[in-house]
């Protein structure tokens, strides 16, 4: 459950940290069918692609499914969250990224810390984002593609583009890095797509270079992102803060539960 000292070093050097098959089969199963069934609830929180009825994106499932509510506090998630960044963190966002099969669109390359100090005026990048595969992820489904190290050098882009892609969220393509910033980028540093089965986990920098590319197999690929923030680092807005299902209000430290989530859920004994 705890990080080894070697496995922190690596999440500093090169920032993100893969855990394979951190979570079992039935596990997974069982935040599928929670997904499948948080994808009907209709509102702003479910993101549809671009001109198509299928999901892109569904935010704070927590607040709604039992199972996602007991998983942020899991102690193979928020154990090596705490050895990360403190123990008072709470979530500050919780979306599941649904690339469903022949035609999940790209995500533009970005850095989420340039969009959480845009919208959300959120003050340092104390946050980890814990990404869950709830579908094998290979390299036909289009996996996350980071630039290795690149958490090191600060923000790219200040600023956002003129186009605003979503009324719901900020879209990767509002804060985009240009070609010649990402081309100089990849010379430097490289690229790297963690893949896995369902279940593995990549705990990942606010500040890393990240994107993926369409997924035109037959597969989904749906990935939950978790972005647990410090208490101590709280977003302000001059105006209309942000919609709760982007930015969750509930501050309060998160506690691990004494056992895995489905058997706190199911109330078997720790
Ligand atoms: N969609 C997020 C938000 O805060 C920002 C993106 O991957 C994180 C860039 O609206
Ligand atoms: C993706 O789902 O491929 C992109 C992840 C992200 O930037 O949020
Ligand atoms: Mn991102």
């Amino acid at each position: 459950m705890r990080l080894t000292q070697e496995q922190i070093d690596r999440y500093h050097e090169d920032g993100f940290l893969l855990l394979d098959s951190a979570l079992g089969a039935q596990e997974i199963e069982s935040l599928r069918e929670s997904f499948v069934r948080d994808c009907q609830v209709p509102g702003p929180q479910r993101v549809a692609e671009e001109g198509r009825d299928e999901v892109r994106a569904v935010y704070a499932s927590h607040h709604r499914q039992a199972e996602y509510a007991a998983l942020v506090r899991d102690p193979r998630l928020l154990e090596p969250v705490h050895q990360l960044l403190g123990d008072d963190v709470y979530i500050y966002q919780f979306k599941i990224n649904a690339k469903p099969p022949f035609g999940g669109e790209k995500w533009s390359w970005h850095q989420d810390f340039a969009a959480w100090r845009i919208a959300d005026n959120l003050p340092a990048p104390r946050q980890v984002n814990v990404a869950v595969f709830l579908d094998d992820v290979d390299e036909f489904n289009g996996p996350v593609i980071f630039l290795p190290g690149s958490h090191r050098d600060g923000l790219v882009n200040e600023g956002r583009n003129a186009t605003a892609k979503s009324a719901q969220h900020l879209d990767p393509d509002d804060i985009a890095l240009n070609e010649q910033q990402l081309a100089a980028l990849v010379g430097r540093r490289g690229m790297e797509s963690p893949k896995g089965r369902a279940g593995s986990v990549v705990l990942f920098s606010p500040e890393i270079v990240h994107g993926s590319a369409p997924n035109m197999s037959p597969f989904p690929r749906r990935l939950l992102i978790m972005t647990y923030n410090d208490t101590s680092n709280l977003p302000s807005w001059p105006g209309e803060p942000r919609p709760e299902y982007v930015v969750c209000r509930d501050t309060e430290p998160l506690r691990t539960l004494d056992t895995t989530f489905l058997d706190a859920l199911e109330g078997v004994p720790a």
